[in-house]
């Protein structure tokens, strides 16, 4: 997670009152799940990392308990997502990029193949607004939007919060969009069964290994935008080599939303991934 923007704290007091007091115990999950479905784990939801708090050690140390002890209550409610999504044979992916990658209009082109052959659903995130969740709707998915408000990265709990309402009975493959961002929202695990990174050929060939956090935790890549290729002075091959770089056994795909070029290797290898489940 990042230091500096607040993540740890559900970013409302780095960002609007500016006097984090670091503990990050403020969402109130009251964690009284029963645990009916079969996992076994040590549910310590004290200071589950096993670092004991010592204040004196100075505040680098305080806020690396911190963001650990955010980060382990977020993968156990992740895990929980997770076996959710597998008692109901759901595919899940959680869509990363920076803002305005194409996140949206790619779901927008799949669903229009896909969701007529396969039931799927969308959970999307943004600070405000519930733009990308209407211009989702009537594709034949349900779709949920979250506005996350001040925070920069969809978490587990909120996520879970939704399952229910979104996915159906028989449905296969929920697609998450996160939150526009490249950095948090790697952090933080929602339940999904893998990470994809988008990257448009305007971002640049370098992002891969500026944002190493991101690409080498996603096994599949895929480069959007290609119609704008001839404009742009995007080296692919050296994307390609930044790529496998932070993560040798990316799957990559080139496509373009917009013309429809690539798209039909990218939904054969969704249904693939539905057909698996
Ligand atoms: N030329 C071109 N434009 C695209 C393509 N895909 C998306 N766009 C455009 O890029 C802009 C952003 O696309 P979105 O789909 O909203 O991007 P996003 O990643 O969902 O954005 P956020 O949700 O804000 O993070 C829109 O104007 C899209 O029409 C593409 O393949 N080619
Ligand atoms: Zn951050
Ligand atoms: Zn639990
Ligand atoms: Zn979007
Ligand atoms: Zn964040």
């Amino acid at each position: 997670m990042c230091r500096d923007c607040g993540c740890e704290q559900g970013n409302e007091r780095a960002y609007f009152h500016g006097h984090a007091d670091a503990h990050g115990n403020d969402h109130g999950h009251a964690h009284d799940h029963p645990h009916a479905h079969g996992h076994d784990h040590a549910h310590d939801h004290g200071n589950g990392n096993g670092l004991d708090h010592h204040r004196e050690e100075g505040d680098d140390r305080h806020r690396i308990d911190v963001e650990m002890r955010v980060l382990a209550h977020n993968d156990h409610l992740a895990a929980h997502n997770r076996e959710w999504l597998d008692a109901r044979g759901v595919f899940a992916v959680n869509l990363i990029s920076s803002p305005g990658s194409g996140k949206t209009l790619l779901l927008e082109r799949t669903l229009e193949r896909m969701a007529r052959h396969v039931a799927c659903a969308v959970v999307v995130g943004d600070q405000q607004t519930d733009n990308d969740a209407r211009r989702l709707a009537g594709k034949g998915a349900p779709v949920r939007q979250i506005e996350t408000k001040s925070s920069c990265h969809l978490d587990a709990e909120r996520v879970g919060g939704v399952l229910p309402e979104v996915v159906t009975e028989g449905t296969r493959l929920l697609f998450i969009e996160n939150v526009g961002n490249l950095v948090c929202p790697a952090a933080f695990e929602l339940g999904e069964h893998f990470k994809i990174a988008l990257l448009s050929v305007a971002e640049g060939e370098d992002k891969p290994i500026k944002y190493p956090v991101l690409f080498s935790r996603s096994p599949v890549v895929v480069l959007t935008k290609m119609d704008l290729l001839p404009h742009l002075d995007f080296d692919m091959a050296r994307c390609r080599r930044n790529i496998r770089t932070v993560r040798p056994d990316a799957k990559i795909f080139e496509l373009s939303a917009r013309t429809g070029e690539g798209m039909e290797s990218w939904t054969d290898y969704l249904f693939e991934l539905a057909r698996t489940k």
